[in-house]
C-alpha cells in the first residue's frame, strides 16, 4: 500500500508536557514517526510519497475558523508574551458554570479557552507539521478516491483528541476526521472511521456527535480511569439524526488479545451493518503492552491479527496514524497492522 509522509512532522518537537505533577520531555516527539518509517522501509510495504497540499478548505470543512486562525498565530502570541525559550502550554480552562462566552485577548487566556489539557505543547513548527500531518490523511482520500484498496497516512502530530474548537492529547488538526469529511465529500454516501489508539477518540466523537452519514466506532481503556476521562463512556451514542452512529467499546486496565478481539469484532460488524463505501482507521499502537502511559497488554504479534481482523470488514481503508509511545517497539507494531491487513 501507498505510504504518505512528509519529513514536516519533525517540525512538532516539545520540550515538555505536564504529567503525573511535573513537566516531563513529551512522549510524542519525532523520533515516532522515524523508526515507523524505517520499518515500513524494511518490509518495503509500499512506496512512500510525499503529501499534496490541500490548503485550508478541507480543515474548514471540520474545525471552526476562529479555532484555525487562533493555532496559525499562537506560537508568534506566545513568543511576544513570554519570549521563544519556553513552550506555550496553557494553565487555565473552564468548569462548568463558567462563562465562555467571549475568547480572551490575551494569548494565556485564548491558549485555555481552545485547549483541554497541558500536555499539548504548542511551538514554533506546530502549525506547519499539523498542516503536513491533515495533508497526508487528505492525499491518502485521495489515494482512495482513485481506486488504492488502502493507503497509509505515516503522520504526526496525531489528531483524534482535536475536536472542532479544540486542541489536547497531543492533538491539534483531526486528520482522521478531515479526511473522512473529504472522503464524504469527494463522493463517498457513507463514511465509517474506527479508532483503535488505546485513548477514546473524543474529538472525532464530537465532530461526528449529530451526524448520520459518519459513524465513529471507538475501542479503548474505560475513560472511568483513563484519559480523556470526560467522555467515551458506552452510553454516547450520537445525537439528531446521528444517534446510533456513535459506538464507544470500553475495556479494563490489563486487557490482553483475547478481550481486545472480541470487541473489535463487536466493531467490525457493527461497521459491515452501517453499509460504508470506506473505512478510515485511527491507528494508535499504544495498546501495547510495553507502552510507557498506557495500561494494555497486546503483544507485537496482536498486532499482525489486529490487521488481518480490519481487512475482514472488506472496505476501501485509509490508515492513519495516532498514538503509541514505545518507540523502540512502534515501528514493528504499526508495519503489524498494515502487513496483517494485506496478507
Ligand atoms: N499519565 C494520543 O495517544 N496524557 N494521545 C496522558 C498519562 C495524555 C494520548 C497522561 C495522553 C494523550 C494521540
Ligand atoms: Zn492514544
Amino acid at each position: 500500500m501507498i505510504v504518505i509522509h512528509s519529513e514536516e512532522h519533525r517540525l512538532q518537537a516539545g520540550r515538555s508536557e505536564l504529567n503525573d505533577g511535573q513537566l516531563v520531555p513529551c512522549y510524542e516527539k519525532p523520533a515516532r514517526a522515524d523508526i515507523v518509517r524505517a520499518r515500513i522501509e524494511a518490509v518495503g510495504l509500499g512506496p512512500i510519497v510525499e503529501p499534496t497540499r490541500h490548503g485550508i478548505a478541507p480543515l474548514e470543512r471540520v474545525h471552526d475558523a476562529g479555532y484555525l486562525g487562533f493555532l496559525q498565530t499562537a506560537w508568534d502570541d506566545w513568543v511576544a508574551e513570554h519570549g521563544a525559550d519556553i513552550d506555550a502550554l496553557p494553565l487555565n480552562w473552564v468548569a462548568p458554570g463558567m462563562s465562555r462566552r467571549r475568547v480572551p485577548r490575551s494569548i494565556d487566556g485564548r491558549l485555555g479557552f481552545y485547549s483541554f489539557d497541558a500536555g499539548t505543547p504548542i511551538t514554533a513548527g506546530t502549525w506547519r507539521a499539523a498542516t503536513s500531518a491533515a495533508d497526508s490523511a487528505l492525499t491518502g482520500a485521495d489515494r482512495l478516491r482513485a481506486g488504492d484498496r488502502s493507503a497509509f497516512a505515516l503522520c504526526r502530530p496525531p489528531g483524534h483528541h482535536a475536536g472542532h474548537a479544540f486542541y489536547g492529547g497531543y492533538c491539534f488538526l483531526n486528520n482522521a476526521a478531515i479526511a473522512a469529511q473529504s472522503l464524504r465529500d469527494g463522493g463517498a454516501a457513507r463514511v465509517a472511521v474506527l479508532d483503535v489508539d488505546y485513548h477514546h477518540g473524543n474529538g472525532t466523537q464530537e465532530i461526528f456527535w449529530e451526524r448520520g452519514d459518519v459513524l465513529f466506532v471507538s475501542i479503548h481503556a474505560d475513560p472511568a480511569d483513563e484519559f480523556p476521562y470526560f467522555c467515551g463512556h458506552a452510553d454516547e451514542t450520537g445525537a439528531g439524526v446521528g444517534d446510533g452512529a456513535n459506538l464507544n467499546l470500553t475495556l479494563p486496565w490489563g486487557t490482553d488479545w483475547n478481550a481486545y478481539a472480541q470487541a473489535l469484532a463487536v466493531a467490525a460488524a457493527r461497521i459491515r451493518e452501517f453499509g460504508a463505501d470506506a473505512l478510515v482507521l485511527s491507528l494508535g499502537a499504544d495498546t501495547y503492552g510495553g507502552d510507557p502511559i498506557s495500561r494494555f497488554r497486546l503483544v507485537s504479534e496482536d498486532f499482525l491479527r489486529m490487521g488481518a481482523a480490519i481487512a475482514g470488514i472488506g472496505l476501501p481503508t485509509l490508515f492513519v496514524l495516532e498514538g503509541g509511545y514505545a518507540v523502540d517497539d512502534l515501528g514493528v507494531n504499526v508495519a503489524n497492522v498494515l502487513t496483517g491487513f494485506e496478507q
